[in-house]
């Protein structure tokens, strides 16, 4: 970091209708919220998206009419990024707040699930990405902790709205083999470390730095069109393949 700008892939996970109530107005546009992420392999893996549900949104109008959610700090640097109509000016509809978005139902790109659910994540930062994530719970320790805490924990669950629908069909998928660490890198990782909880900073830093190297240089793909294949090997064409299709974009930062 802070060597030049880092890139992201921008993964558009579209909502499905009945759009929520603060959204209604939107109802005859095509909504997104979207995600940056730096693992665009992983998508194959994806079962739910992450918001902080006390964090601000914005709801904005891209160059091609379509509608982006997002942190208003990452609209302004879409912004300058080709992303809207006029350089540097975001057509702002709508304030969100992250609860507001929660437990909306999202059709995500390559995944094999057919919708997935907008769930809450406390750990979401303002200051990088969108303040969206997608979540990948089978080589993403962070998300993996934030989706067992909902799974284990009804209370929480209830705290902000979400139903058992939204959480429990929804587990980790195996998507790329790590040698070391199975089919499952982050589910190991977790129980190694005996992490408790989305909370567990420290071990959650630990986990990341053991699996992330690993799964990049010697991680093999288990599915989709790539399947055997390398994970470095993989990465760019998995992004330029959901980026002709209109599934996502280059974000930087
Ligand atoms: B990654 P960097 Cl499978 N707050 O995507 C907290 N985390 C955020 C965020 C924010 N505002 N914006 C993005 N992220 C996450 C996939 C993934 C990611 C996997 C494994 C590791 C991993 C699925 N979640 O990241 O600090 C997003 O999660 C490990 C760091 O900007 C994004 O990529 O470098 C990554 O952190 C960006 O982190």
């Amino acid at each position: 970091e802070g060597v030049g700008p880092q890139e992201y892939t921008l993964i558009k996970m579209r909502l499905m209708k009945p759009y929520p109530s603060k959204l209604s107005c939107l109802d005859s546009k095509p909504v997104f919220l979207v995600a940056a992420t730096l693992r665009p392999e992983t998508m194959y893996g994806q079962t739910n998206a992450w918001v902080r549900p006390d964090m601000r949104y914005i709801a904005f109008t891209t160059a091609s009419g379509e509608v982006f959610v997002c942190t208003e700090r990452s609209a302004r640097n879409m912004s300058y990024q080709g992303f809207t109509e006029v350089e540097g000016k975001v057509n702002v509809l709508l304030q969100l707040s992250g609860q507001d978005i929660i437990g909306v139902a999202l059709k995500a790109p390559v995944t094999s699930h057919s919708v997935i659910y907008t769930l809450p994540m406390l750990s979401i930062r303002e200051d990088k990405g969108t303040g969206v994530v997608t979540s990948v719970p089978s080589d993403s320790p962070d998300d993996y902790a934030a989706l067992v805490d909902l799974k284990k924990k009804p209370p929480f669950r209830e705290k902000y709205h979400v139903t058992d629908e939204m959480v429990l069909p929804y587990d980790p998928l195996p998507i790329i083999q790590v040698p070391d660490y199975g089919n499952l890198c982050a589910v190991t990782v977790y129980e190694q470390l005996k992490i408790q909880s989305q909370n567990d900073k420290d071990k959650l830093q630990e986990a990341k730095e053991l699996v992330y190297l690993k799964g990049f240089y010697d991680g093999i793909m288990l599915v989709g069109e790539f399947k055997g294949k390398k994970v470095q090997e993989v990465k760019k064409l998995l992004q330029k393949k959901i980026v002709e299709c209109g599934d996502a974009a280059i974000y930087y930062e």
